[in-house]
């Protein structure tokens, strides 16, 4: 059994990273009810000890494709707030210029190779990214965050087939949180994500998604593993708090969940082993206290911010070819 007070210096920065994406998301909450967010957004509560533990496990040359549930994932990665929070609510200055919004934050320093509102449509991405690690030698390994409403898409299966056969340096990350939208997981795949790793000759591993730590104690033995060429799949079951998507009044979810799902709550679970390690409760309303204040921050300097002008908004939407074959009338 491991001692919970020499795990207590690596839970504190986890809980940091967590509570961070925890401020991120409740201020989307409101601003989204405000009508200052456009768009649709999809939040991550329940889910931080995901993200935080897998990002914690990363080197700086490996990158990684996440979902449209990926606002955790690229915090815990380190974004810029300002310019995530411009993205979102449609400034000049976000990192898409305001065009993309919250499922298309990305940062290519940070070897964050972007959100997508495609499900399954990061997999490919980021087999692509393994497959430039591996033949550019950089030592780096790529990650493939996805739901299990995934887990049925043909586009999983064929990047868990080529990543067996070439060896590639890749993770999966399967984010289980039983839900697709308004459907159960037993009510769109037949099987389970380790049986698919094992048909592919993959690397699997599962672990609690809302135990920070054995999140990242997971994260670190696929990582190892990939890096050197046995590519790995990780699945971690997780709750999602909210709705599929911010608005959404949820009518179709049994009402004894809530309950459920607030006793696995990953700032609490880390919390409650933070104190009994000795923790003062006053550290870690500090570190609230903190993330608020530098997230209001951002918001504050996202509303200062301008939209971008309508040729900013349209440049690099089509190419010049394009835009004269689509004015040709084709
Ligand atoms: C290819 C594709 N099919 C369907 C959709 C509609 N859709 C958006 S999110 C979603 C469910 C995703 O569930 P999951 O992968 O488990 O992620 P979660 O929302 O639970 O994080 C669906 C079906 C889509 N965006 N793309
Ligand atoms: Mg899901």
């Amino acid at each position: 059994m491991t001692n919970p007070t020499s795990n207590a210096p690596q839970l504190l920065d986890l809980y940091r990273v967590m509570q961070r994406i925890r401020s991120v998301e409740n201020s989307l909450i409101k601003l989204f009810a405000d009508g200052e967010v456009p768009g649709f957004i999809h939040l991550s509560i329940g889910q931080e000890a995901c993200a935080a533990g897998v990002i914690t496990a990363l080197e700086p040359q490996d990158t990684f494709a996440t979902t449209h549930r990926g606002h955790g994932h690229v915090v815990a990665r380190g974004i810029g707030l300002e310019e995530f929070f411009k993205e979102l609510m449609g400034r000049a200055g976000g990192m898409c210029g305001g065009r993309g919004g919250s499922m298309h934050v990305s940062d290519m320093q940070l070897g964050v190779l972007g959100a997508n509102g495609i499900v399954g449509a990061g997999i490919p991405i980021a087999l692509g990214s393994a497959l430039a690690h591996q033949l550019r030698k950089t030592g780096g390994v790529a990650l493939a965050f996805f739901g299990d409403g995934a887990m049925a898409e043909g586009v999983l299966h064929e990047s868990m087939n080529l990543a067996s056969l070439w060896k590639l340096p890749l993770v999966f990350v399967c984010e289980n949180n039983s839900w697709s939208e308004f459907s159960p997981t037993e009510r769109q795949f037949v099987a389970e994500v380790g049986k698919l790793a094992s048909a592919f000759g993959l690397g699997f591993e599962q672990a609690d998604g809302n135990d920070v730590l054995a999140v990242a104690d997971a994260a670190r033995r696929s990582l190892a593993a990939a890096r050197s060429g046995t590519p790995q799949v990780l699945e971690f079951l997780t709750t999602r708090v909210r709705g599929h998507f911010e608005g959404d009044p949820q009518k179709y979810r049994p009402e004894h969940e809530a309950a459920a799902m607030a006793a696995r709550d990953p700032l609490l679970l880390a919390a409650n082993k933070l104190r009994a390690a000795g923790t003062e409760p006053a550290v870690l309303e500090q570190i609230a206290a903190d993330c608020e204040q530098q997230v209001w921050q951002a918001i504050e300097a996202s509303r200062a911010d301008t939209a971008p002008t309508f040729a900013d908004a349209m440049a690099d939407v089509y190419t010049k070819q394009h835009a004269a074959v689509s004015v040709g009338g084709n």
